[in-house]
């Protein structure tokens, strides 16, 4: 039987999903789909969250995450990147050419360079401002789904019936230098496990990261629970830890499995996410917790 290819991406950017879909009509693998969709917002300056335009550290400086798994449960990452734009093709690079998994910071970028990346610099004249505003008060406090959303998340299923996902943030805004969330993190910001299926999340990194947030989306679904139904566990994990101050965040969640089921789930009110399947793409309005 034919396979009906599918991705899905966090948040609403048409650019990104319809990347990804081009490579999936071409025959293309989910691998390159989602890596061609988290691109485009890398590319994106107008996003605060992603590549180049991030928001930086309080001290000024744009570092970026980003994570990529493939079909073979094969997993590349870099952390705290500064200068190089396409951090989730870094993240690529990391999996398909060294014996590594995970490379940070000045390492990370010493690698880019000398494969052939463009050094940038990563902070805009928008972004600079908002930061430069920031530091009257540096009050640090995250705000739901303004100062910290977009990032994105991907993941698809390609005519092999193949799954990988992929991930790339700037993090959380006026985060501390040195700081480092879910979305390049194994089985927080993405997991994938090619007989079972895909999770992401975007939101505060710091909930995902302690609840291991992806990896227990795959296991649920591997257990027989719905993307939907695995995407709301994790989300009940969170918000009933103990003393959780659930109301004053955001964690999102989207999971695909084999079958291509899609799920979505929030703490909190408007999130959604893009799906392209069965050659169209829609922005699909997540159901969330805090009603
Ligand atoms: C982080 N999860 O670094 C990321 C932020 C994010 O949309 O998702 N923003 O914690």
């Amino acid at each position: 039987s034919q396979i009906t290819t599918i991705a899905i991406g966090t948040w609403n950017f048409p650019d990104a999903i319809n990347a990804a879909a081009e490579v999936l009509k071409n025959g293309g693998s989910a691998l390159d789909a989602v890596v061609e969709g988290c691109k485009k917002e890398e590319a994106n300056p107008k996003n605060q969250t992603v590549g180049i335009g991030g928001l930086p550290d309080r001290d000024g400086d744009v570092t970026l995450d980003a994570c990529v798994m493939n079909e073979k449960g094969d997993y590349g990452a870099v952390v705290g990147v500064k200068n190089i734009k396409h951090v989730i093709s870094l993240a690529r690079k990391v999996m398909e050419e060294t014996p590594h998994a995970i490379l940070a910071g000045e390492g990370a970028e010493k690698f880019a360079l000398t494969n052939g990346f463009v050094k940038e610099d990563l902070l805009t004249e928008d972004s600079k401002k908002a930061w430069e505003d920031w530091k009257v008060k540096s009050e640090y406090k995250p705000i739901i789904n303004i100062e910290n959303h977009d990032t994105i998340g991907m993941l698809a299923l390609d005519a092999e019936g193949n799954i990988s996902g992929a991930c790339t943030t700037s993090g959380l805004a006026y985060k501390m230098a040195g700081r480092i969330g879910d979305s390049p993190i194994i089985g927080s910001g993405l997991y994938v496990d090619n007989e079972v299926g895909g999770a992401v999340a975007t939101g505060l990194g710091e909930e995902v990261l302690k609840t291991v947030g992806s990896f227990l989306i795959v296991e649920l679904m591997r257990q027989g629970k719905s993307p939907q139904e695995a995407c709301e566990e994790a989300i009940k994990r969170i918000v009933s830890r103990p003393n959780s101050n659930y109301k004053d965040f955001q964690v999102c969640y989207i999971a695909l499995n084999k079958k291509g089921e899609v799920g979505s789930y929030s703490i909190h009110e408007w999130f959604s996410y893009n799906m392209f399947k069965n050659g169209e793409t829609k922005n699909i309005q997540s159901d969330f917790y805090l009603k």
